[in-house]
């Protein structure tokens, strides 16, 4: 039996599903969840010392690769020097400071230790500012295991079919409105009918969760234009797209500025960190300033703002961003060449680091309906597929691709030559 079923077996005895996060335990796509042991570059190595290229990246996080010499050092000098004090560091001035001149929207924030940290803080801090309740999200976006924003949600939520989750009172997602992604006239529908009660509307401007679907320039810039005319808050969530589709996230690339914004993933390097800020007149709201309470223990720990800071530093090098979305274009390009080559009809979205591939006729997929409706059975029989030729893409059809730095010429390359087999024969 291959050490991932053992290893899996045991698990499942301790760890609800065997996993500590949903999307891990392969349910999207059937099978066992193989078990990694050690990471190095662009590869995954499993139990049984199998190698596989990897487009999960831990779900964005490792866009240097795995391992990454001077990321590793950052934390091993910081870990020797104490691993958490439960004070202010120079180090998380220095990092708001690195955010900042990435992100200049935030001009306060504050640093947290997850995604889901981020957004609940953000979407607290924006009813407390405005002291309004009704909040508005869209279908398909994820973000977090937030209560008031687990209705219906993408990522593990969408893929398990519980995209609102049992075990949220009705009263915490009575003032949450779900509309529809990229549909401007809901949105303003929504306002027309609730506009001074609204307190935020929080999207993924780049949505991730439902694989890759960018939003539309217009659709942005009308979110922007109706929380400005009623005194909403606009919170975008780049806890995936942050760094991701452009150094300085969404708002840099569609040049359409938030009043808060929510981050994660890169921002840690691959440890625990997530960070939220922007307005310094909100952000003045938070506790000890102002009234909304907000905190952590191991927020801005030093350990993990030092493989934070490290990455970004290495990412933000003259060059590496360009040569990284070059890559990705390559790998999303190649795909779909080969894939038509084949007969399989396959959509793929690309931004920046990110890439969608979907298996349906019907494109651009631009809409919740269209992923949905996509041919998810095909997208599990690829994703083995691909994994029985070294290919580790995500086991779940409703999450984005992600490359890193470490990605070569000749690993897209390779990638590319097992994709054509596999669509070859692609039933
Ligand atoms: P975390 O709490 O998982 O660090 O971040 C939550 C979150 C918030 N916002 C966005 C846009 C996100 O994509 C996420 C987390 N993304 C998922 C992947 N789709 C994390 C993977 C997982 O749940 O295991």
């Amino acid at each position: 039996m291959k050490h991932s079923e053992t290893l899996f077996e045991a698990a499942c005895q301790h760890i609800p599903g065997g996993v500590n996060s949903p999307v891990r335990a392969f349910r999207g796509v059937g099978g066992t969840p193989v078990f990694m042991r050690r990471a190095q570059g662009p590869y995954l190595y499993d139990e049984d010392y199998q190698r596989y290229v990897d487009y999960v990246c831990s779900w964005g996080p490792m866009v240097l690769g795995h391992a990454y010499p001077e990321v590793v050092e950052a934390v091993q000098q910081a870990a020797a020097q104490g691993l958490s004090f439960g004070a202010p560091t120079e180090a998380e001035t220095r990092m708001a400071v690195q955010i900042k001149t990435h992100f200049p929207s935030m001009e306060m924030l504050r640093m947290v230790s997850s995604g889901t940290e981020a957004t609940m803080s953000a979407l607290r801090l924006a009813r407390g500012y405005t002291g309004r309740n009704k909040i508005i999200k869209f279908q398909g976006n994820y973000h977090g295991h937030v209560d008031a924003l687990l209705v219906k949600a993408g990522s593990g939520a969408l893929t398990l079919g519980n995209p609102t989750s049992p075990g949220v009172p009705e009263a915490v997602v009575a003032d949450t409105i779900t509309l529809t992604y990229n549909d401007l006239d809901g949105v303003k529908q929504a306002f027309s009918e609730y506009g001074d009660e609204i307190a935020a509307v929080m999207l993924e401007p780049v949505a991730g969760n439902m694989n890759l679907v960018p939003a539309d320039a217009e659709f942005l810039q009308g979110l922007r234009d109706l929380c400005t005319n009623h005194g909403s808050v606009l919170i975008f969530d780049e806890v995936m797209s942050g760094f991701r589709v452009h150094l300085g996230g969404a708002q840099a690339r569609y040049g359409v500025t938030p009043d808060l914004t929510c981050l994660g993933k890169v921002v840690g390097g691959g440890m625990p960190v997530g960070a939220f800020g922007g307005r310094r007149e909100i952000m003045e709201q938070l506790s000890p300033l102002g009234a909304v309470y907000q905190a952590g223990t191991l927020s801005g720990n030093p350990v993990a703002m030092a493989a934070g800071l490290k990455t970004l530093e290495v990412l933000s090098r003259p060059g590496t961003f360009e040569r990284l979305e070059a890559t990705t274009t390559t790998l999303a390009e190649g795909l779909r060449e080969r894939a038509w080559k084949a007969g399989v009809p396959v959509q793929v979205n690309q931004m920046g680091s990110m890439m969608g591939l979907f298996f349906t006729e019907d494109g651009p997929v631009r809409t919740y309906q269209q992923v949905v409706d996509s041919n998810t059975d095909r997208y599990g029989r690829f994703f083995h597929g691909m994994l029985e030729s070294g290919v580790y893409f995500a086991p779940a059809a409703f999450e984005a691709s992600f490359v890193s730095t470490a990605h070569d010429d000749a690993v897209i390359e390779l990638t590319l030559d097992m994709a054509g087999k596999v669509f070859q024969r692609l039933e």
